[in-house]
């Protein structure tokens, strides 16, 4: 069966806010991602993924929405949205919004309204409760951002959840009202041409209605996210979000080939349950599991992808990501040379892949001075290693002062990195290496819709089989700096991080460079699928 273009294609994620300013206030804005799709064609990517432009105070950069039915000055105009909608289908490029529908911004009227009083016929689009009888916050949750996820408002005498900052305050889901209202916000871009959403946060949209503590986490380590000392039962997966899920999708499936992306951050065998019963809820869960590997080797990894590809239900459609705006970098995490492995890895696993922009540049996180601080994450929680900034920093587009993002002052320091100008004119650059990557993956229809079996760990080498559309793809990725030695069928070295091995015949034993992954085209042609 034919593929759907959010299966055999790539998506590509942008942080609007670094990647291309055109009006020189030092941050990224629609008109700059209109100006810079070609680098997406260039490329190679199908689909661009937009981090929130909704309108916003910005006191988390965006996910705190008070208008999900606008775009903020800041960013642009409905009507650059409509422009950057229309260039995009030219190029032949899907896009995807990022939906924010946990909570919203304290200045959304819908808040200002419920938290005008007990009274309010908006009262209960949020979570209200009293406080506990012995004073004090209602229970025990938290914010991801440390402290209490309950915050007390003098003028109606109760608390207000949220499960991110004080300013971003929870919507009630169980209230049918607020599920009109934010579905209506799904089509009012689904009307304008969108094609998908990725959601925030999917897997935390329902709480406990009996409002329990949650439990304390025994593996809790002191110094980590104060988040982390509570397991959170009673305020994340619970059983109701699925119904959610599925009237979600079922508002996509309205408008024909859009994609439904959830934001997932739960182990494999939770993280398929959003894939929905029947197929009816997200076709791609987000597969964080290469993101929150605790270490970078090929056991660990081979592991993952095993228990992943099982995981999957009747139907369900695998996805892989290396990095969003919220994680280290790849190339920081594993290295440089790693992260050509990883690159590889990326783009030859099933499934489809979302690239976090700048990834194929090989960014790495810029140190951000404690002054220079911005991230809610850190201000909150400083030293614990959870600031964001630092995988946020403005794209490199060229040499020099603001480094072609900006002729203004960049809202966040501009790194240390290789400008896409100059890796562009340099054939073993990183950036080639994606874009040469990308040209295989769209050449060998077996890297997009093949099967994977196969998968092993022989020492340090990770290997797996990728078969369709008759060939016979072997990948194996040396995941350490010493030579590895792997035994090989007759092959063509398809491609390598090492070009110089690229277009030789291999057979019996190959001897890996340190840090280098190949694709083999097996001589031995499958028939068949
Ligand atoms: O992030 C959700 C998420 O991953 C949090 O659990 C994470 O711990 C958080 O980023 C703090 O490090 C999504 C968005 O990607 C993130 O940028 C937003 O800040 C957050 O939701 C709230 O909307």
């Amino acid at each position: 069966m034919a593929l759907a273009w959010w299966q055999k294609g790539v998506v590509y994620h942008v942080y609007v806010r670094s990647f291309q300013d055109t009006d020189a206030n030092g941050t990224g804005d629609l008109p700059g991602v209109i100006s810079r799709l070609d680098h997406l064609t260039w490329l190679g990517v199908d689909a661009v993924w937009l981090s929130p432009v909704y309108p916003s105070p910005m006191t988390d950069f965006g996910y705190d929405v008070s208008d999900y039915c606008n775009v903020d000055p800041l960013f642009g105009t409905l009507a650059d949205m409509d422009a950057l909608i229309a260039a995009a289908h030219a190029r032949g490029l899907k896009v995807i919004l990022d939906y924010v529908p946990n909570h919203t911004s304290d200045q959304h009227p819908w808040f200002i309204d419920s938290r005008g009083g007990r009274s309010s016929t908006k009262r209960d689009w949020y979570i209200w409760h009293d406080g506990a009888s012995g004073g004090g916050p209602p229970n025990n949750w938290q914010s991801h951002f440390g402290g209490s996820a309950w915050t007390w408002d003098e003028a109606s005498r109760q608390y207000f959840h949220h499960s991110f900052l004080p300013t971003q305050p929870e919507l009630n889901w169980r209230n049918p009202q607020v599920r009109v209202a934010m579905f209506h916000a799904l089509r009012f871009w689904l009307e304008r041409g969108v094609d998908g959403f990725r959601v925030d946060v999917i897997w935390l949209l329902i709480k406990d209605d009996q409002f329990r503590d949650n439990p304390p986490n025994p593996r809790y380590t002191p110094g980590s996210s104060s988040y982390d000392q509570l397991i959170p039962l009673y305020t994340a997966d619970r059983p109701e979000v699925q119904e959610i899920v599925a009237e979600m999708r079922a508002v996509l499936d309205e408008y024909p080939d859009r994609v439904l992306i959830g934001e997932v951050y739960l182990p494999i065998e939770r993280l398929v349950a959003y894939y929905g019963l029947d197929g009816r809820g997200a076709q791609l869960p987000f597969n964080f599991q290469l993101v929150q590997l605790p270490g970078w080797d090929a056991v660990a990894i081979a592991d993952i992808v095993v228990r992943y590809e099982a995981a999957l239900p009747p139907g369900g459609w695998p996805n892989w990501v290396l990095g969003n705006h919220d994680r280290p970098r790849i190339a920081s995490r594993v290295g440089s040379a790693q992260a050509r492995v990883a690159a590889l890895l990326l783009l030859t696993l099933r499934g489809t892949p979302t690239l976090y922009m700048g990834d194929e540049l090989g960014m790495v996180d810029t140190p951000i001075p404690d002054a220079e601080v911005q991230d809610p994450a850190e201000l909150r929680e400083p030293k614990r290693g959870l600031g964001r900034d630092p995988e946020r920093t403005p794209f490199p587009w060229q040499p020099g002062p603001g480094a072609g993002f900006t002729s203004g002052v960049p809202w966040l320091r501009i790194g240390a990195d290789t400008p896409l100008s100059v890796q562009r004119d340099d054939p073993a650059s990183m950036a080639n290496f994606c874009r040469d990557l990308l040209a295989v993956r769209r050449r060998h229809p077996a890297l997009a819709g093949g099967t994977i079996d196969c998968v092993a760990a022989q020492g340090p080498v990770l290997s797996f089989r990728r078969i369709g559309h008759g060939e016979t793809l072997v990948v194996f990725a040396n995941t350490t700096g010493t030579p590895a030695a792997v035994e090989v069928s007759a092959s063509a070295v398809l491609f390598s991080t090492h070009t110089d091995r690229i277009g030789k015949t291999v057979a019996a034993t190959l001897t890996l460079h340190p840090d280098e992954a190949v694709i083999l085209q097996s001589r031995k042609a499958q028939h068949g699928r």
